[in-house]
Formats: structure tokens, sequence, C-alpha cells
């Protein structure tokens, strides 16, 4: 390992010896200075990934241009939100922030009429806007924009480059962060980069993984999870024309980035400030669990993906601070929070949480729930989960078997029955849900739907039972509650602030229909808005209700930056948590995640250190020695009166 001395001789020795580009003085001070900080850093990250290539300083020069480049076409606007967060690094632990995902099509259908919908987001409390993939992607399937063509494009369907840069700034305008994709783990085939590798040009063929020998890819699938089994079996694709094979971990048509190359992470890092600075604040690091590749390993996950990344951080810590990661990592719990530090993703989708939200759901059983959370939830107080209920993704049943082991629950047999449950495979489920990515060899399956029709609200209104519809509405009203009040960013995906169904229409479509993943992404019509205004409308619940927990948790701090304690609830079907802040406040969030009554044990109630208790979320006292109960699926939020 370089020491930081040698990193920092380094520094100087590429300085000496490149040219940078026109700055003005303010500028050029403060580049070198956040240069003197992080770059010594990133120095010794480099030389562990690539300190043995002949060609190693040759690429730390590059770096240094593309930095300094991009660092020069940076707007004054965003430098000075630069340094407003630098002067506020945690300000994404605010109990205002809240997310909406959205497809661009589908939510407005273009980016000027997205820029037009602000108010709807506005109406909702939304702070943070994720915006799906909207780059130029191939005709057809392009995995809802995840094989990206070209970085700097977009869609032509969408809009224009001019369209986006406008809608950051009004969005920024507004107060909403923008947060968009940033797909590095592969391109797609008609990325110029693929195209010129296709055409034989070596310097590009290196950009990719490409392998002659079929007994190399045979060694390489061995170990490697397959993600698309439906789609091809192994982790690669054979390309006719050259009679070789290249690295596809998802569809065949996204290549994964060969990053043992220096000249990809310096192109990448190249792609990845452009994106920053059309104005974003937030970008998603897809399937970044994939980035690095070593024989008879699982290829998932390694030491030295966490090096790539946080060399990517150091990057934007120098050009663009204002930016923060966020890691996309579908994995086993404990990598999970591998990805999680200030240095690395400042922000963490929490996908154990949102799993066993739908498990306890099924099982009306917490045990998981509880002692799983209690384990990871707690991260660094730098760092903040976003926490969500859907997204456009599959469900896949991630939890650590050990502790399930210790609780009696045979992991194996349990993601078998949760698959069962929400297929509606199973006897007595409510749920509606779509099989995704059935792998013969593993019996390994994953679940696709909307939050409504999970939640069994489809089932009940096919059934016309207005006592099932209500128990629905309550599932969904229960998990929207711990969505909003544990600590965290909650993330609410397009369509279900409006209850919307399983939309069975991509069947029609060609290109999407062997990817049951649609089910869950429907359009946001003006009828569907309408309805959820309309009185009565179990749209209207749904929505209504929702606004009402968002209201709440906007106007009190307590659900900013506070701790929470995932607490013991010695009654098998209720889940509860506390947040704690510095300043003494404190709520207390009961749920019950069965049809049956539940009585809360006194002691529960003690963290609250007072006698006289307010439920916030009913506007209801309590009396101090009065029992506490909960009915089917009730949620209280409890504060000192
Ligand atoms: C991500 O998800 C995206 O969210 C998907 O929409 C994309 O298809 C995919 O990457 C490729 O770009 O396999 O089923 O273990 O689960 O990164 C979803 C992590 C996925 C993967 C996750 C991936």
């Amino acid at each position: 390992m370089l020491t930081l001395q040698q990193a920092e001789k380094a520094l100087a020795k590429v300085l000496d010896s490149i040219e940078l580009p026109k700055l003005t003085k303010k500028d050029e001070q403060a580049f070198l200075k956040r240069l003197g900080e992080h770059f010594p850093a990133l120095v010794i990250k480099l030389h562990q990934l690539y300190g043995e290539r002949y060609d190693f300083f040759f690429h730390l020069q590059q770096l240094v241009v593309v930095l300094a480049k991009a660092f020069a076409a940076r707007k004054r606007k965003w430098k000075n939100l630069d340094e407003r967060r630098l002067k506020s690094p945690a300000w994404y632990r605010d109990e205002k922030m809240l997310g909406m995902a959205v497809y661009v099509d589908l939510f407005a259908g273009d980016l000027k009429k997205l820029k037009a919908n602000i108010p709807y987001l506005k109406s909702m409390g939304i702070t943070y806007l994720h915006l799906m993939p909207l780059y130029k992607a191939p005709e057809g399937d392009s995995d809802g924009g995840y094989a990206v063509s070209d970085y700097r494009l977009v869609d032509p369907k969408l809009g224009s480059e001019k369209d986006l840069v406008a809608l950051a700034d009004a969005l920024s305008a507004e107060g909403i962060s923008l947060v968009l994709d940033f797909v590095f783990n592969h391109t797609s085939d008609e990325h110029r980069w693929a195209e010129a590798a296709k055409a034989g040009d070596p310097e590009f063929k290196e950009f990719y993984y490409f392998f002659e020998d079929k007994q190399e890819v045979d060694d390489y699938n061995q170990t490697c999870r397959e993600i698309f089994p439906t789609v091809r079996r192994g982790s690669f694709t054979f390309l006719e024309p050259q009679q070789e094979w290249v690295w596809t971990t998802f569809n065949s048509f996204q290549w994964d980035l060969n990053y043992a190359n220096p000249a990809v992470f310096n192109a990448i890092t190249d792609e990845m400030l452009f994106l920053a600075n059309i104005g974003c604040e937030g970008l998603r690091l897809d399937a970044l669990a994939f980035i690095w590749k070593e024989k008879w390993t699982q290829c998932e996950s390694l030491p030295k993906a966490h090096t790539l990344i946080q060399a990517f951080n150091s990057c934007l810590q120098i050009v663009a601070p204002a930016v923060l990661f966020k890691s996309e990592a579908i994995v086993h719990p404990d990598e999970v929070a591998q990805y999680i530090g200030k240095d690395e993703c400042q922000l963490s989708y929490n996908p154990l949480m949102m799993a066993l939200m739908w498990e306890s759901l099924a099982t009306r059983e917490t045990k998981l729930l509880t002692a799983s959370l209690k384990k990871s939830f707690e991260i660094s107080p730098d760092c903040s989960w976003v926490n969500y209920i859907r997204c456009h993704d599959d469900i896949g049943w991630t939890f650590d078997d050990a502790i399930a082991e210790q609780l009696d629950i045979n992991g194996f047999d349990h993601r078998r029955f949760l698959n069962q449950f929400y297929t509606g495979r199973f006897d007595g489920s409510f749920a509606e849900g779509v099989p995704f990515q059935e792998n013969p060899t593993t019996g390994d399956c994953r679940v696709c739907g909307s939050l409504a029709s999970l939640a069994g609200l489809e089932r009940a209104l096919e059934q016309d039972d207005n006592q099932l519809i209500e128990l629905a509405l309550k599932r969904i009203r229960l998990l929207n509650s711990i969505n909003l009040s544990i600590g965290g960013i909650p993330l609410i995906y397009q369509g279900d602030e409006l209850g919307i169904l399983n939309d069975h229409s991509y069947l029609e479509d060609s290109s999407k229909a062997d990817d049951a993943r649609w089910v869950n992404r429907p359009a946001i019509t003006d009828d569907a808005i309408a309805r959820a205004q309309l009185p009565g409308s179990f749209e209207a619940s749904v929505n209504q209700s929702l606004k009402a927990m968002i209201k709440l948790r906007q106007n009190n701090e307590v659900f900013g930056a506070s701790r929470t304690e995932i607490l013991e609830t010695y009654n098998p079907h209720l889940f509860a948590y506390a947040r704690l802040n510095d300043n003494g406040q404190t709520m207390l969030a009961i749920c019950n995640f069965s049809e049956q009554e539940q009585q809360v044990p006194f002691s529960i109630t003690d963290i609250l250190a007072t006698a006289s208790v307010l439920d916030i979320l009913n506007h209801s006292p309590l009396q101090p020695t009065e029992q506490i109960t909960l009915g089917a699926y009730d949620v209280k939020w409890l504060v000192p009166a």
C-alpha cells in the first residue's frame, strides 16, 4: 500500500506534468484545495486497484484532467450548493425529506410535462425525486432504461438534454432534490464503446470482458449467481459474429464493464461527473455489487468493489460534493451494510426492512422483522436509509438465514412459502402477485406486484367484500406508517400513493411481456389522480391516510435526525420502535401485524418516561393506567402528552 506521503508526492508530480483547463483564480484555488484534501486518499485507492500497471501514472494524469474539466464546467449555482452542503453535511437526515420514484413517461409523458407536474409533487410534500433511467437506450427492450447507450443523451421520447437541465433547475428552485440513476456496472451493447469493441478496436475490447475460451466462461459460471435465469442460463452471452463470449450479468444486451482497466474507471468518472453537473443531488448506484470480478469467487461485493466506489466518491468530493451516493445493494443484510459509509454511500436502500415487512404481513408474526432490524438497522449517523415498501423491481426475500434459524425458521422453506403466499398460490393468501425469474435449478423465485395488490386490495375488490377491503386498506396504512416514521428517508413508489393495482397491460407489448416487473410499473393517469380525490373511494382512503402521516412527519422534528431503537414487544404480532433525539424528544411507534386485537405490554411505554401519552396518529390522549390495545393492523404513534 502507498503511504499518504507517497500519494501526496504523486499528486505534486501529476500537477507538474499536466496543464489544467482555464479556471478563474478563485475556482483554481478551490479546486486545488479539494484536490489536496481528497486526491492523495484517491491515489492510495487507485494504487490498490491498478498499482501493478505500467501505465498507472498516465491514468492518474488523465484523471486529474477529467476532474478539472468537470469542475470548470460546473455551474456557479451548483458550486454554491456544494459549499452550502459542505457546511451542513447531514442535511438529508431531516423530517422534511420525502422521496418519490417515477418514470418520466409513465408519470407525466415527457420531461416538459413533468416540469409542469411539479405542483403535484409539492402537494404530496416530495423533496426528493428519483427519475428512473431516462438516457438514450436501445429501441424495444432496454430493461426499463437500465441499458444505457449514451449517458449524455436523453431518450428522445422523453425530451432533450435541455429539457432535463431545465427540469433540474425548476426542481431545485422548488426545494426538490433530483436523483438520477448511475448505471455503471454495464452499458447497452449499442453504446459507442460496445460498438467499437464489436468492430474489434483493441482499446474498447478492453472496456468489457470477452472470452474466446468456453472453459473460462464455465469456470466463472460455477461460482456466479444467476440474476435473470429465465433470460439465459449463466452470466455470459455468445456473440455469433465475433465467435466470443461477453460478460452479461443481466440481459444479453447489457454488457458488464471491465473495471480492472483504469481507462474504464476514468471514462465512467467523466460520465458520472457529467450527470452530477446536470444538477442532481443524488446518484443511485445501480447494481453496484457486481462491479468487481475475480475468478472462483461469487463476483459480488468483493473488497475491491468497495475500493472502486470509494474512489468514485472521492472524485465527487473533489468536483461536486453536494451529490450523494445511494447504494442499490439488494444482497445479504451484512453485505448491504458494507456499502454504507460517509466515504462510500451516504444513502442506501433498505431491502431488509422492505422484505421483512411483507414477511410479517404474510405470517402475522414479527419475530424475524424485529430480530433482523435489531441487528442491522443501526448505521452511521452520517448516513441514512432510504426506506421503501415497493420499487420498480421484484421483491427478493433477503434476510439472514442464521437469524431465521435461531427463530426456528428454515430459510429455504420460508422463502418458498413467501413466494407461494405472494403469488396467491397459498390457500388463504390475500395477495395478488406475479412470480419473477423462477430458477429451475435452485427453486429460487422473486415476486412482482403493486403495494395495493400485494396488500390484498385487488382480491378484496374482486370479491366485493367490504370487510376485506377494509383490512387491505389497513395493511397499506400499516406499511406506510413504518416507512414514514422509522429512521431514514421514506421513498414512495409512483402509483402507490394512489392505491393503483397491478397493471397487466405490459403483456400486450412484446418488448415487455417477458418481464413481470412491468406489472408494478403503472401509468399515473389523470383519472387515477382524480379518483384519489373522490370521497369514499378506496383510492382516496389510501391517499388521505398517507398524506395525513406525511404531514405529521414533516411537522415533527423527532422524525428527522433521531436515533431509531427497535424494541422487544413480548407479543408475537406486534412491532415497535422508538425515535429519540438529542433534544430529548421521543416517539414510540407500535403496530399490529395481525387481524386480531392485541394488548400492548405496559413496559413498552416506559421509554416515553411519562405517565400521560398522546397518540398523534389518531389524535387521542391515553389515560396513564389505560391498557393500550391495537385492533386489526392498527398503528399508534405515541409521544409524551
Ligand atoms: C437493478 O436491479 C435495477 O434496479 C433493475 O431494474 C435492473 O434490471 C438491473 O439492476 C440491471 O441494471 O437484479 O432484479 O442483487 O437485484 O441490482 C433487480 C442486486 C436486479 C440486483 C439488482 C438489480
